[in-house]
């Protein structure tokens, strides 16, 4: 007897750095969104597919909901948002907070209005007591009506098995959207600029990071190589002394950590040159934002 696939859409929303992107790739056994320990990490919404049997989910995990300062944030939010749209559950990310702060109170106004089942999910787990994720459970609870509550440790693993069951409940029968075997549908090109993004969140001071942009100048393969040049754009030439660092220290750091990734990634050896440009402002230039692919889905 012939057995019928399901396939859907499952949307991860949260304020900024709750961890979405973890989750992801942790569900998808593969890093494809890059993460980091300062907030407004992921800029663009990142699409990953899970294949399990007859189950196909498709994650989108989508920049964190903030109030924006520029015309980047702008474009972050409003991607996050239009992801409801499309989706067929959706996934609230929060950690175990004792309040309810703004940000929060905002999303969850959002989250009354989507008319598709919201499952809330308590995130790092592993980090608190049980009383406080019950706590933080039942605080939640009383915003709206959930359709599931699942607490989970993406960094430990716990419970992400129990999420994708209780999600399955909510994938509606049809046809695969994707091939079993695809991961992903970034291009490799978007995920090795993003990769040298994450090495400078990672390797930064706290303030440069926000204002960089990193492009994938060209990317060349050969049969055992792949030559790659890309710029790391800054806002200011201060900020681009920081990132070469002393004796160019610090884009050596950079690039390194990059290559190990980028490499892993492509299965390939990887040449990896770094230059580094200052583009005053642009995180608020509407040209220089189009050119950087942020907002290329506007119109989606
Ligand atoms: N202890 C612990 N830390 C976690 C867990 N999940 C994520 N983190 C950490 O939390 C930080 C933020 O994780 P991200 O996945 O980048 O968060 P995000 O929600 O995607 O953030 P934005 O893209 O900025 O909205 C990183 O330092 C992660 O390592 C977890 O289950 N346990
Ligand atoms: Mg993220």
């Amino acid at each position: 007897m012939e057995t019928k696939t399901r396939s859907g859409f499952v949307s991860i929303i949260g304020r900024p750095n709750v961890g979405k992107s973890t989750l992801m790739n942790k569900i998808i056994g593969q890093k494809i969104a890059i993460t980091s320990s300062k907030p407004q990490t992921t800029r663009t919404k990142i699409s990953t597919v899970y294949t399990k049997g007859n189950v196909q989910m498709v994650f989108t995990d989508t920049p964190g909901l903030h109030k924006a300062k520029n015309k980047l944030g702008e474009s972050m939010v409003s991607s996050a948002k239009r992801t409801f749209n499309e989706s067929d559950v959706c996934l609230y990310l929060t950690e175990a907070d004792p309040f309810i702060g703004e940000q929060d109170e905002n999303i969850l106004s959002l989250l009354r209005t989507v008319g598709i089942p919201v499952i809330l999910v308590i995130t790092k787990t592993d980090k608190v007591e049980k009383e406080k994720v019950f706590k933080a459970i039942e605080l939640f609870s009383k915003q709206m009506d959930f359709a599931d509550v699942v607490p989970l440790s993406a960094k430990n693993g716990k419970n992400v098995d129990t999420l994708l069951e209780v999600l399955e409940k909510y994938i509606p029968e049809g046809p695969f959207y994707y091939d079993p075997e695809t991961l992903t549908d970034q291009p490799e090109r978007q995920i090795v600029s993003e990769i040298i993004r994450e090495k400078c969140l990672r390797c930064l001071g706290d303030e440069i990071p926000h204002g960089i942009a990193v492009v994938i100048d060209s990317m060349n393969f050969t049969k055992a190589n792949v030559e790659i040049e890309a710029s790391i754009i800054c806002e200011r030439d201060t900020h681009k002394g920081m990132i070469i660092g002393k004796g160019a220290s610090k884009i050596k750091e950079i690039g390194t950590k990059a290559r190990v990734d980028i490499e892993k990634l492509l299965d390939k050896k990887a040449n990896l040159k770094l230059f580094v440009k200052t583009k005053e402002n642009w995180r608020d230039s509407e040209y220089l934002l189009k050119n950087f692919g942020f907002l290329e889905d506007k119109n989606e």
